[in-house]
């Protein structure tokens, strides 16, 4: 099918025209979101033949090439670094992959005003089975005045955030991405090598019918989750219920369906995992962001987690997020069983 490129509005034109609408912006975080969008293309290359490649095993090795075998994640990861550290802008980038942050030690790092904070790769067990994958992103101004950025910059609360987004390696890829006017997605057209926009204002449904947990640590979970699980499964008519349980187990893609369709994904704390699982600093607070942005809510199960005063780059959260009535419902059961003995129905 010929593209009609007149009616199609890539990324980069996107970023240029929202650039506009900010006063005194200088086009940095916009070369920021580009410099996201190029590592995202390569990335996406790689994902698309990690069979062929060799790359679904573990590092090390090398491949039929004659090239070293990276795992996914770990090239993820380069390919991210590389493309924000010769982009000057950031003078620290935190990752998953990385147990200490990473200054950008560029001589003219005190012209670098932004902190980004990634997942490379999330989800990356899935990519042995053919299971959409994605890389999430938060971006911060500096907290510091001038040189290498440093992990006060990296830890601050996510309503601070300037900017978050994620890439959906599935079906097809798409970057979707908030700067704090609204959410946006772009669909990658390999033809053009392009991401273009596909989903303009994106909305979460206020509603929605789809619950997505792991049902496996249920008798972990806090009794106010047990209680609504069991909500979900109940018949009723007229709230639409029993909901349908959908549970992929790469969180990028949970979260996206549910961003379109609706619904509510939950990763509480349980007793293996007391203080959560998921990353609150590169996983929730940007989807965090996001969701909010888009009219839904996102909680730790106490308070909103774009709040949450972080204490290190690598901290654990509890998440509950999605669709705005879904999560308050969540919120009634909480409120429900505050003060209760805290017990479990086996
Ligand atoms: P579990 C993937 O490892 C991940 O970080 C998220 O993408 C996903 O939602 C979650 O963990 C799955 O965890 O314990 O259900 O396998």
């Amino acid at each position: 099918m010929k593209r009609n490129l007149s009616n199609v509005k890539t990324l980069v034109q996107f970023i240029t025209e929202s650039q506009k609408n900010v006063l005194h912006a200088t086009g940095e975080l916009s070369r920021i979101l580009n410099d996201i969008a190029i590592a995202a293309k390569i990335i996406n290359r790689e994902v698309n033949k990690a069979g062929l490649l060799d790359m679904l095993g573990i590092e090390g090795g090398m491949n039929v090439q004659d090239e070293e075998v990276k795992k996914l994640d770990v090239f993820a990861n380069e390919q991210f670094i590389s493309a924000l550290s010769s982009g000057g802008q950031c003078c620290v980038i935190a990752s998953e992959e990385n147990d200490d942050i990473i200054p950008i030690k560029k001589s003219d790092y005190s012209k670098a005003n932004y902190v980004v904070l990634i997942d490379p790769l999330d989800g990356s067990s899935n990519i042995d089975v053919n299971v959409a994958i994605g890389s999430i992103f938060s971006i911060y101004k500096r907290v510091t005045n001038e040189g290498a950025g440093q992990v006060i910059d990296c830890i601050q609360p996510g309503d601070r955030q300037v900017a978050a987004g994620y890439i959906i390696y599935g079906s097809s890829t798409m970057l979707v991405y908030t700067t704090g006017d609204g959410v946006n997605g772009f669909t990658l057209d390999p033809s053009i090598g392009e991401f273009c926009l596909s989903h303009p204002n994106m909305k979460i449904p206020e509603d929605g019918f789809i619950y997505s947990v792991n049902e496996g640590n249920y008798v972990e979970f806090p009794r106010e989750i047990q209680e609504y699980i069991y909500y979900c499964k109940t018949p009723d008519f007229a709230t639409g219920r029993p909901y349908s349980a959908r549970y992929i187990g790469s969180m990028v893609a949970d979260f996206h369906r549910n961003l379109i369709k609706g619904g509510i994904f939950m990763y509480p704390a349980t007793s293996k995992h007391p203080l959560g699982k998921l990353r609150l600093m590169y996983e929730c607070n940007p989807l965090a962001f996001l969701i909010e942005q888009a009219g839904g809510k996102a909680i730790d199960g106490e308070g909103r987690i774009l709040s949450i005063q972080p204490d290190s780059i690598h901290q654990r959260t509890g998440i509950i997020i999605g669709s705005k009535n879904m999560v308050e419902k969540v919120e009634a059961f909480i409120q429900l069983n505050l003060g209760k003995n805290v017990y479990r129905i086996k």
